[in-house]
């Protein structure tokens, strides 16, 4: 008699839809002007801030802090009043822009000046665009001021923190400077910790209300070449077209690169496969 083995049948249901991941750890989103203090470590204004230069999205910690690093050890250097943080001068009302690289559905989004809750804007749940703006009444609190701006997430028991460091007044129209204006000094061609994936949402649909980063008078930023390849410290304008490793991208946001803003970590929230 022959003895018949059955082999137990594994199904494997491969499907584009099962394919889909989780955003990376390290997209999510964070005050690009007036810079807050991990946007001028990514720009290489202040240098020396470790690895918060390459990830400026990062700062996720559990709601309710009052933080500048949100808890989270290897940005501590975010905490550090020492480092004397270049105050940005603005006028009594600010527009605070945020990049949002994964656009997590949000509650609120709240404003401290110290212990004061200076401004909330209540998403109640919605999912933001990629580039959020948010106009605040700062005319109460004159002189330098250190803005805790936070970003509650509605669907995690976490939020994202930023300073934003200021000097308020002064009568001058608060024009938003632009995030990012020179790539960090000769980071990692790669960064280690994102695969590139890309977002099944629908993609964003408003534009950035903040001037483009070709305004500054000081040390402009590189403009690009038609369709060439995407390069850090470029100023890219909506619309302008880039390769990269092979592929075709249009900008979404205008925005100045750095390394780790690589197209195809950015899809959607700055860059659209063609
Ligand atoms: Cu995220």
């Amino acid at each position: 008699m022959r003895r018949k083995i059955a082999y137990p049948v594994a199904a494997f249901v491969l499907t584009a839809g099962g394919l889909a991941v989780q955003s990376p750890a390290s997209a999510h989103g964070y005050v690009s002007s007036p810079p807050s203090r991990q946007a001028l470590c990514a720009s290489g204004a202040v240098a020396d801030c470790g690895q918060i230069q390459f990830e400026p999205q990062s700062v996720e910690g559990p709601k309710g802090l009052k933080s500048c690093d949100g808890g989270v050890g290897q940005f501590s250097v975010l905490a550090d009043e020492s480092r004397n943080w270049p105050a940005k001068a603005v006028g009594s009302t600010v527009t605070f822009s945020w990049v949002l690289t994964a656009r997590h559905r949000t509650s609120t989004w709240d404003y401290f000046i110290g212990n004061t809750k200076v401004a909330s804007i209540d998403d109640g749940g919605a999912q933001p665009a990629a580039v959020v703006n948010h106009t605040i009444d700062l005319s109460r609190f004159p002189g330098r001021q250190k803005v805790l701006a936070v970003w509650n997430i509605a669907d995690t028991a976490n939020a994202f923190y930023n300073c934003v460091d200021l000097q308020v007044g002064g009568g001058a129209a608060p024009a938003p400077t632009t995030a990012p204006t020179a790539a960090p000094t000769t980071p990692p061609t790669a960064s280690p910790t994102t695969p590139p994936v890309s977002r099944p949402t629908t993609p964003p649909v408003s534009r950035p209300t903040t001037a483009p980063p070709a305004a500054s008078p000081t040390k402009p930023p590189a403009a690009p070449s038609a369709g060439g390849a995407w390069a850090a410290g470029t100023a890219y304008k909506t619309g302008d077209v880039v390769t990269f490793n092979g592929a075709k991208y249009q900008c979404r946001q205008s925005h100045t690169a750095i390394t780790s803003w690589e197209p195809s970590i950015y899809t959607l929230a700055l860059w659209l496969p063609l």
